[in-house]
């Protein structure tokens, strides 16, 4: 059924086969409508620990929200009536979980009732409610404010994350800006355009900060996640989709992305929010590959990116024509059959975030039509370990850290 969608869709969709480097079938093999249950998947050896309580102090006039750690650190195992060694509830940093993936995924993590979510969200309020709404206790999650547009606000939420003495387990860089309509662009409180401001620029100083954290925390499968797309690769029949992503020799990322003495595009080329917001996604998938490169061996973490499928109902298409916003969730569950529910992608980034099996560093995951899930095969631009070093080094000097 899948593969009809390809025989819909006009040739300039379509894909060459050599572009696709003998991986035809990754791309359909994304789709799926049917989810299993993943309890059996989140069945991780893990079990509860009450040994921190977390009192909230929130500071709304000034937009600040601080975190106090009011019990002591709790060790990593302690043994279960059985006997049996046990693990203590991780703590996850979530970026963007105020809706749609990554709410989701606050959600599934929350309700194993094995880890303490930190919602890390631009709007506190929003986030409240939207914790609220979908019904996830209190003592499973922390909201600290965080906006990615701003670095000094990147810098002020890993200074209170610091001061809160919580351990940094799993960070899930998930938060993301998508502005398809946009003429003109808008920027960071840096001036970098908004969507690679946002999504990239934001993200890597708050991982290369927080990495430390997860140096020092004791447990034992540590992780760093950033959500990548399928429309940031140019091997799937999505990524081939116009304007299609591509950093060209990163001249514009070079000199900063302002649109005043540079263009705001990383390649240099004319604004278009729709592609800004696709080369996002490949400096995402680039970045999880340089950090894999640069500290899995000596740090052990365990560093990862995903396609958790087409989530056509969420936010991130908030700023799209109404008629697309119409349309486009029948066309990915109808046509493409790449539609899944929210539900069922945080459970997939539950999965990449918690399951014993998905310990691979390095990789992107993505899940097939049986909601299995797969080791991806990425476009050649998103996975140019020259291009990932490029892109690491002036995002370094960007963001102040070189
Ligand atoms: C670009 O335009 C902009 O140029 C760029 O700046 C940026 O914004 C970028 O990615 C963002 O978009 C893209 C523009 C055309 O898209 C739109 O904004 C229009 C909305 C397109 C929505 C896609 C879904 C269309 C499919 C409709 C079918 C839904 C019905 C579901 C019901 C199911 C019932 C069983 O984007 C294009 O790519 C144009 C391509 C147009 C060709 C359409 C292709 C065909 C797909 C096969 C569907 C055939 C079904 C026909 C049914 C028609 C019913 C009305
Ligand atoms: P949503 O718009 O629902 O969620 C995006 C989240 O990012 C929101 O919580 C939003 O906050 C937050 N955010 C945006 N800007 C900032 C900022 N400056 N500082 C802090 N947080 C910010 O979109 P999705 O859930 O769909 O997107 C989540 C991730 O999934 C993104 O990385 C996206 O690229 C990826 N993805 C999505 C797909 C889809 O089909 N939807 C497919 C593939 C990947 P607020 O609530 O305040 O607006
Ligand atoms: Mg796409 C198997 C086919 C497939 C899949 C899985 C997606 C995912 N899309 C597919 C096909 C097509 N899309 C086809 C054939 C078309 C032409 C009609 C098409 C169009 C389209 C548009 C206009 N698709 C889009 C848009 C968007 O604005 C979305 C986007 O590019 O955001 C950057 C989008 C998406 N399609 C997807 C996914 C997952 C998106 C959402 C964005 C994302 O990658 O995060």
């Amino acid at each position: 059924m899948a593969l009809q969608a390809a025989a819909l869709v006009p040739s300039a969709f379509s894909v060459p086969k050599e572009n696709l480097q003998g991986k035809s079938s990754a791309s359909f093999r994304d789709s799926s409508l049917f989810g299993v249950s993943f309890s059996e998947q989140l069945k991780a050896d893990f079990t509860n620990s009450s040994a921190v309580r977390c009192k909230r102090e929130y500071n709304l006039r000034n937009g600040a929200v601080r975190a106090q750690v009011t019990a002591s650190a709790p060790s990593v195992t302690r043994a279960a009536p059985d006997g049996k060694k046990t693990l203590r509830k991780g703590s996850v940093i979530i970026t963007g979980a105020s809706s749609g993936l990554g709410l989701a995924t606050a959600k599934a993590l929350a309700e194993t009732g094995k880890w303490h979510v930190i919602m890390a969200c631009r709007d506190f309020l929003k986030a409240e409610r939207a914790a609220k709404s979908a019904g996830i206790s209190k003592e499973n999650y922390t909201i600290m404010h965080l906006d990615l547009a701003s670095l000094d606000s990147v810098r002020q939420f890993v200074d209170n994350f610091k001061r809160s003495e919580r351990s940094l387990d799993v960070l899930v860089c998930n938060a993301a800006v998508y502005l398809p309509t946009a003429k003109e662009p808008t920027f960071t409180a840096e001036g970098f355009e908004l969507s690679v401001g946002t999504n990239h620029l934001g993200h890597f100083l708050l991982a290369r900060l927080l990495l430390d954290e997860l140096k020092k925390s004791d447990y034992p499968s540590k992780r760093l996640i950033i959500v990548g797309s399928i429309t940031g690769n140019t091997n799937t029949l999505a990524g081939n989709v116009p304007p299609k992503a591509n950093l060209g020799d990163l001249r514009g990322l070079a000199v900063g992305l302002n649109g005043l003495n540079s263009s705001a595009m990383i390649d240099g080329g004319d604004f278009d929010g729709a592609k800004a917001y696709k080369d996002s996604k490949v400096c995402n998938m680039l970045t999880m590959q340089e950090f894999h490169r640069r500290f899995h061996e000596d740090t052990g973490i365990v560093f990862a990116s995903l396609y958790p499928g087409c989530i056509a109902t969420t936010g991130l298409f908030r700023e799209h024509i109404p008629l697309f916003r119409l349309l486009f969730p029948p066309f990915q569950k109808y046509i493409t059959k790449g539609y899944v529910s929210e539900e069922e992608s945080g459970k997939r980034l539950a999965q990449v975030v918690s399951d014993p099996s998905l310990t691979k560093s390095g990789v992107y995951w993505s899940w097939n039509k049986d909601s299995a899930s797969f080791e991806n095969q990425l476009s050649q631009e998103a996975s140019d370990a020259e291009k990932a070093r490029k892109v690491w080094e002036i995002s370094e000097k960007l963001v102040g850290l070189a």
